[in-house]
């Protein structure tokens, strides 16, 4: 954690009902996989969500309807931010791991892919964020070599009992940027030479380079923005989100 608060949006991504035995004691509720990102454009190319199969996650109300799966320190955090229905304090109704939640079935705003699924990521940091996050492969680089891993390992897949269909069949096209094309993170991926998710400092520097060259040179080739750059029509998706209910701020 910086000296600066980092703001992130956190989307709401819904459990499509039925709801698995675990999540029994939930029922009649909304709950959603709440994700962190800095990248709200980006959610029309998701395809998956990630979570940490060893991380210890919970199932907290957020308002008389709405329960938030992520972890305690992020229920925290946002109780003090007055996204909790006891003020102040977090409300645990059900303890989760990380391979809980693998497979779960959601409903992401934005995306073209109606039902995207929970899928094992080994990076993910549980002093970040939320514990949760979108899987967009067109355009990170981690979430790219993290799917790559589970398509090219069946031991892998396995391990966390990943079924075929989980899987997403295409990455999905979203931001132009010049010389880059419009598979970023693919591209970033071969130009360092990345092998697997594994590989931290070079992921880490592929991570630098799409955040900045998004930012500054992408160009949205989807959705209701098409056309546009990404720098001015990031934070016009990001004030509908929350408008919509679809998302909230969340800062740490
Ligand atoms: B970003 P920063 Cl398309 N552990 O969202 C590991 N990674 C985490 C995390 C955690 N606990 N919480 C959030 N993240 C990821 C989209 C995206 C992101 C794209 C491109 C770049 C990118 C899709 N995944 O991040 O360490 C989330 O992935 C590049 C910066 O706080 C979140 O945004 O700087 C980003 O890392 C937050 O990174």
């Amino acid at each position: 954690e910086g000296v600066q608060p980092q703001e992130y949006t956190l989307v709401k991504m819904e459990v499509v009902k039925p709801f698995p035995l675990k999540l029994g004691p939930l029922e009649g509720k909304r709950v959603f996989l709440a994700a962190a990102t800095l990248r709200p454009e980006t959610l029309y190319g998701q395809t998956n969500a990630w979570v940490l199969p060893d991380g210890k996650y919970g199932a907290y109300e957020i308002s008389e309807t709405d329960v938030f799966i992520l972890t305690e320190r992020a229920a925290r955090n946002l109780a003090y931010q007055n996204f909790s229905k006891i003020p102040q304090k977090p409300s645990c109704l059900v303890e989760l791991t990380g391979q809980d939640l693998i497979g779960l079935p959601l409903r992401s705003p934005l995306g073209v892919i109606d039902i995207i699924y929970t899928l094992p990521m080994l990076s993910i940091l549980t002093n970040k964020g939320t514990g949760i996050v979108t899987c967009v492969p067109s355009d990170s680089p981690d979430d790219y070599m993290a799917l790559h891993d589970l398509k090219a390992k069946p031991a892998l897949r396995e391990k966390f009992g990943v079924k075929d269909e989980w899987m997403p069949s295409d990455i999905i096209p979203i931001i132009n940027i010049p010389e880059y094309g419009d598979r970023t993170a693919e591209k970033v991926c071969l130009d360092l030479k990345i092998k697997s998710q594994n590989e931290k400092d070079k992921l880490a520097e592929g991570k630098k380079l799409v955040y900045l060259k998004g930012f500054t040179e992408g160009t949205m080739i989807i959705g209701e923005f098409a056309g546009r750059k990404v720098q001015e029509v990031k934070p016009i998706i990001k004030a509908q989100l929350i408008e919509s209910g679809e998302a909230i701020l969340y800062s740490e």
